[in-house]
């Protein structure tokens, strides 16, 4: 897919890259692999070695190691997903007061919907979306509930977007969010040497994380973006290296939050003279990472890469300006772009990188940013070198299945019992089930595990549904094309063809339901449902697969599932093999605690037995 042909260039130039560094970690540590080491104090660090160390100085054991660094793991990824929806709600808040016009709201539907949800009535949209706005932002401070626990005081979001039938789960575990920031912090005190103990404790911590990550990180990330952005819809774009334009200037724009890359859009479009001033056909932005699926779902802009493809994309001597915001951005981009005529710029105050230009952006003045960072392209251009290669392969992609988007495809065949379309399938057994792909990639994995699970999932009869870097690699596979339909099963293939009858568009097999923190609405897509069954999520045959997760973000998107009671296939194995107890909990015991576990599987053979079992297991009808 050219990334070979790229890893080789960056070799000849002397250039080093993940792979590279991955390999001189080796062999990584082993009480890091197992979860056993532990240095929240500084008696330690302490390692656990059977036989000979079985406690760390403090007297705590491996289970509870263990534990407490899930906690914190979750604790870690929870609040940067809930950083990424609290940043979307102060936007929409700037937004409404009309103080500038950079953005607008651009889907009431979706705004009115949640307003009506929270019990939100005006005829303005401005001040409903100011009052959805400070609903929004209860969820990081509400205190009611800390010390007198009463009915109802948890997270609006949860509230609003949750299943009933899970609520009431919850509330019997006592795992129901107060408030996000309280929470986060709370578990690193709980976490803290002289602490918590107690393993199980701890893990329904990692759960009730799990509903901060869901709640007031992904669900309310993506419904705020909705609101801005628009609710995401059919669209075609393309994928791979091969997206990139040796005639234009370039810009890869990368991270995480759609504003930044959503305005560069438009005024590529603008400062297009001035890119031909200086002999360049046009520019062309391209997305990397989540940022990537952000544009593609709603402006139609070609994906070019996954997290352990970023540096390949300057290693193409093309890239003119890589724009950064939060999350997955490797420091090393600095590196490499300094090999080159690249030019690195980051935006947000608290990611700063060494030698990188920094351009600080906000809602307020994001016209004037946007302009800036196209003209460094427009410089970057004129001193492009030689050192060029771009991959030729490029693959069409369709994407934008957003939970609206999906309804709407299902009511051209039943108006008024959407999800029934889907139900009928799986209860004749022509669909198996219903996968979830999600996560990252990893240098530690052979990437390929993505794709290959994908097909065999397919060809299974099962609907495959994904966000994050997964969608990366199943789209540069070609398998978010109608070329994918070789792939599928009878049953499969007829259910989407009926769709494409009905709805007279193309429906790949599968759907590209966005960024990571769309996985809020992977969520709400089996939630519904579950209510529109009145089933519990767990008796359905719905799993998810995270075959090469790399960040702390992922595992807390694993916990939301889990609190979910879904079976969350997860690899490589999470740090929790310095204990066969917890082991055993998280991969069996689970299971009767909340009607989900983790599945383990380093191969796609392996993961996918594990997964059909659980959807032959839960057959609808
Ligand atoms: O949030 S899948 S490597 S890019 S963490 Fe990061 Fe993992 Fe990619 Fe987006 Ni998600
Ligand atoms: Fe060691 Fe206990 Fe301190 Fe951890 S908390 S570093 S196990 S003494």
């Amino acid at each position: 897919m050219g990334d070979l042909e790229l890893i080789e260039k960056a070799k000849k130039e002397g250039i080093e890259l993940v792979f590279d560094r991955y390999n001189k970690q080796k062999p990584l540590c082993n009480f890091g692999l197992n979860g056993t080491c532990c240095k929240n104090c500084h008696q330690g660090p302490c390692r656990i070695i059977p036989g000979k160390s079985e406690r760390g100085i403090c007297g705590v054991n491996a289970e509870t190691i263990i534990a407490r660094n899930l906690v914190r793991i979750c604790a870690s990824g929870a609040s940067s997903h809930a950083d990424h929806a609290r940043e979307m709600l102060i936007a929409l808040y700037k937004i409404a007061e009309k103080k500038h016009n950079h953005y607008s709201i651009k889907d009431e539907k979706k705004l009115i919907f949640l307003a009506k949800k929270l019990g939100i009535n005006n005829r303005n949209k401005e001040i409903i979306a100011k009052r959805l706005v400070e609903e929004g932002l209860e969820d990081f401070r509400r205190q009611e509930g800390l010390y007198h626990k009463k009915e109802g005081d948890y997270l609006n979001w949860l509230k609003i977007r949750a299943n009933k039938r899970l609520i009431k789960k919850w509330q019997r575990l006592n795992i129901l969010p107060i408030n996000s920031d309280l929470e986060t912090s709370h578990a690193l005190h709980q976490t803290t040497m002289g602490n918590d103990a107690d393993p199980i404790h701890l893990l329904l911590t990692v759960l009730k994380l799990g509903l901060v990550d869901g709640y007031s990180g992904l669900v309310l990330g993506s419904d705020i973006s909705d609101i801005v952005f628009g609710v995401p819809h059919l669209v075609k774009s393309t994928t791979n290296f091969g997206s990139l334009r040796e005639d234009s200037i370039n810009i890869i724009v990368h991270g995480h939050i759609p504003f930044i890359g959503s305005k560069i859009v438009e005024w590529s479009k603008k400062l297009e003279k001035e890119a031909n001033g200086v002999g360049a056909k046009g520019i062309n932005v391209v997305g990397m990472c989540c940022t990537g699926s952000e544009l593609l779902m709603r402006q139609g802009v070609p994906f070019i890469g996954h997290l352990v493809q970023q540096e390949l994309a300057i290693v193409t001597g093309v890239a003119d300006v890589v724009v950064v915001d939060i999350q997955c951005i490797y420091p090393s981009l600095q590196d490499i772009a300094s090999c080159y005529h690249t030019k690195l710029i980051t935006t947000v105050d608290f990611v700063r990188i060494p030698g990188a230009m920094h351009i600080p952006f906000k809602v307020e003045d994001a016209d004037i940013s946007s302009k800036l960072i196209i003209r460094e392209a427009i410089k970057a251009y004129t001193k492009r070198g030689t050192k060029i290669f771009i991959p030729k392969e490029k693959n069409d992609v369709i994407a934008g299945f957003s939970v609206e988007s999906i309804k709407d495809l299902f009511s051209k065949i039943n108006k008024n019992n959407q999800w029934q379309v889907l139900v009928d399938y799986l209860k004749k057994g022509k669909l198996k089930g219903v996968v979830a792909m999600v996560g990252c990639t990893n240098p530690k994995v052979d990437n390929s595990i993505h794709e290959e699970i994908t097909k065999l999932l397919l060809k299974n009869n099962i609907l495959v549904i994904g966000t994050g870097c997964w969608s990366h690699v199943a789209a540069q596979n070609g398998l978010m094309n109608m070329s994918a339909l070789k792939y599928c099963g009878d049953g499969l293939r007829e259910f989407l063809g009926l769709l494409k009858e009905k709805n007279r568009v193309d429906i790949p097999p599968c759907w590209h339901m966005g960024s990571c923190v769309d996985c809020g609405r992977i969520g709400v897509f089996f939630s519904e449902i579950s209510e529109y069954l009145n089933k519990d999520l767990s008796s359905l045959p719905f799993v998810v697969s995270s075959p090469a997760f790399a960040t702390e973000k992922a595992f807390s998107i694993a916990s939301y599932f889990l609190a979910m009671g879904l079976n969350v296939h997860i690899n490589p194995v999470p740090p929790i093999y310095g204990s066969p107890k917890i082991s055993k909990f998280l991969t069996q015991d689970l299971e009767k605690v909340i009607g989900g576990r983790i599945l383990l599987g380093d191969n796609a053979k392996k993961a996918v037995n594990e997964i059909l079992k659980i959807i032959h297991s839960k057959k609808l009808g």
